[in-house]
């Protein structure tokens, strides 16, 4: 019985789906202690295996809202995990979520009063990197070294690269433009917690600092990563010692740093007081690494092509991109909403085709469109101008995203085509679940919340995996993701409140890890730390989930 293992709020939709073939009629939602039967529900038609494999049927108990902790119960099939019908009942998750980057912080101490049992020493406390000799330029040659230190880890592993960044911090920083009553009230337990900022900006200003490190000040352009030779062993930060470079500056990062400067800088203009020149200098920050980007349009980074040219040869994360035209619409979107002047706008053009790309790392036009849409009524003419079609379009997208979900074996926006099961497929669910959220906020109109609602369902347990894919939420929840403080620490639990990537239908073969019982796409998961293809952590997908979870939470009273 596949459900939400976290559980429901009262007036919202609850759903269970019971995989297999049963006999079974009829379904009984009781007390947690099982003394009592609190409701009976019938189980919906037999749904056939389509690519998912196998059938599933569903138990709708959306009409009952009395909260308490409860199980469903189907005869002749079993009882679910215990779930909470509460309100704010994902507020521990959507606090989890963002403090699991408090987790991932570089060059810091995580003392117990903060990390609880996961306190660890700091890792990469040093302040220096090489320039590698794919970013030897006159004034900076090889070897210079650079301060560069803070910023998250970006995953399972210690490097930090900035287009992953990049399209984490704007879905945080878009988060909080979006509820930023919601986020002004929330307290996470960090060391700034209780200062006059936010916690998610607090947070967020960890990676930021790191982040204007990594652009070169003589000429504005942005180095692609930080990174390692080759990937660390399963060691914990702080002995992960080998040197670390600063490779190839290229214009998917240099856009990305821009546009995510550029949200800094309208969003930190309102913390004058607590960082002062901070909205400045980050505003400056992205204005050189846009003219970097005018000058520089179309410089891939090819990590097989550098490591031909250029040694030591690098084998960490390539983040490779070589189209430019959605990084130039999200930093020109960026830079125009926050200075209002029009030739950013005009620049590129924002409307090529009618595509909605979902957003993940090599694709952010969509959020450039989100932040035109969110600041639609302060823009200047020529953004109005495209304002209702900007809109249009992303309600068309959403509608796309909610049609079918009740004809969905799991009954989910996500899933509905095998194409969604790739590499980091927690981060498609969560990505539709806030292009829908986006609808929402537009619209008011609740089937695009609901779908959302359904994608986080999704995640935390109802999907072909029966997992949470949250660690430490969830009776059954992943416990060993590919995540090196998590295997190497000798704690049973992993660190909490991270998104594992999930079912990806290539993962057999991408990381040959054992143990994969099935190859159906939306079936191949493992639950062992060998499996980078389909249970890692990454920022980039928790920064979804943050932005889904705190999206639900702050509009469930709506
Ligand atoms: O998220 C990335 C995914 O889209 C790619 O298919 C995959 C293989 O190149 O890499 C993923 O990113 C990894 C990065 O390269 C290094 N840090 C861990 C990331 C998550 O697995």
């Amino acid at each position: 019985i596949r459900l939400n293992q976290v559980g429901f709020y009262p007036q919202a939709p609850k759903v269970a789906v019971v995989v297999g073939e049963n006999k079974g009629e009829k379904f009984y939602i009781k007390t947690a202690d099982r003394s009592k039967t609190v409701y009976t529900g019938k189980l919906s038609a037999v749904k056939p295996a389509t690519f998912s494999n196998k059938p599933t049927r569903v138990a709708d108990f959306s009409m009952f809202s009395k909260p308490g902790s409860y199980v469903v119960e189907i005869p002749g099939v079993g009882r679910s995990y215990a779930f909470e019908v509460a309100p704010n009942v994902h507020k521990e998750v959507a606090d989890a979520a963002i403090k699991g980057f408090y987790f991932q912080r570089v060059s810091t101490d995580l003392p117990e009063q903060y990390a609880g049992k996961w306190s660890r020493p700091a890792g990469h406390p040093e302040k220096e990197a090489f320039v590698h000799p794919s970013a030897a330029s006159a004034a900076r040659p090889t070897g210079t070294v650079i301060a560069s230190n803070k910023g998250w880890y970006d995953a399972g592993d210690y490097n930090r690269y900035i287009v992953n960044s990049g399209i984490t911090m704007g879905t945080l920083l878009s988060a909080y433009e979006d509820f930023p009553e919601y986020y002004q009230a929330q307290h996470l337990n960090i060391p700034e917690s209780g200062d006059k900022v936010p916690d998610i900006l607090d947070e967020s200003l960890w990676n930021l600092r790191w982040m204007l490190t990594m652009q070169d000040p003589n000429d504005g352009g942005v180095y692609h990563k930080l990174t390692n030779a080759n990937f660390d062993g399963m060691i914990m930060p702080a002995e992960a010692t080998e040197p670390r470079y600063v490779v190839q500056k290229g214009t998917a990062a240099t856009l990305d740093f821009a546009a995510v400067m550029a949200q800094a800088s309208r969003i930190f203009r309102n913390y004058e007081q607590e960082f002062p020149g901070l909205a400045d200098s980050t505003l400056t920050a992205a204005k050189k690494a846009w003219e970097w980007a005018q000058q520089n349009p179309n410089v891939a980074y090819d990590q097989n092509a550098m490591n031909k040219q250029f040694k030591p040869e690098v084998t960490t994360g390539a983040y490779g991109d070589n189209d430019f035209s959605d990084e130039f619409i999200w930093a020109a979107s960026e830079l125009y909403t926050t200075t209002k002047d029009d030739n950013y706008y005009k620049a590129v053009n924002i409307l090529p085709d009618n595509k909605m790309p979902l957003p993940s790392w090599p694709q952010v036009r969509l959020l450039g469109y989100y932040t035109l849409a969110r600041h639609g009524e302060n823009l200047t003419a020529v953004g109005k101008k495209d304002l209702p079609e900007v809109k249009k379009r992303l309600v068309q997208f959403a509608d796309e995203l909610a049609t079918g979900v009740s004809e969905h074996p799991y009954r989910t926006a996500m899933g509905k085509t095998k194409d969604d099961y790739i590499w980091g497929s927690s981060s498609v669910a969560a990505n539709q679940g806030i292009a829908l959220l986006q609808a929402y906020r537009l619209t008011k109109d609740k089937k695009y919340l609901e779908a959302a609602l359904a994608n986080l369902d999704y995640l935390l347990g109802r999907n072909a995996t029966g997992y949470s894919f949250v660690t430490g939420y969830g009776e059954k929840s992943t416990m060993n993701p590919h995540h090196r403080p998590s295997i190497a620490d000798g704690i049973e639990e992993p660190v909490p409140g991270l998104l594992s990537g999930g079912t990806n239908a290539r993962a057999d073969k991408q990381d040959n890890c054992p143990g994969y019982t099935s190859t159906f796409p939306d079936e191949m998961y493992v639950d062992n730390d060998c499996s980078y293809a389909s249970n890692e952590i990454a920022i980039n997908w928790n920064a979804p989930l943050v932005y889904l979870v705190g999206a639900i939470e702050a509009v469930q009273n709506e």
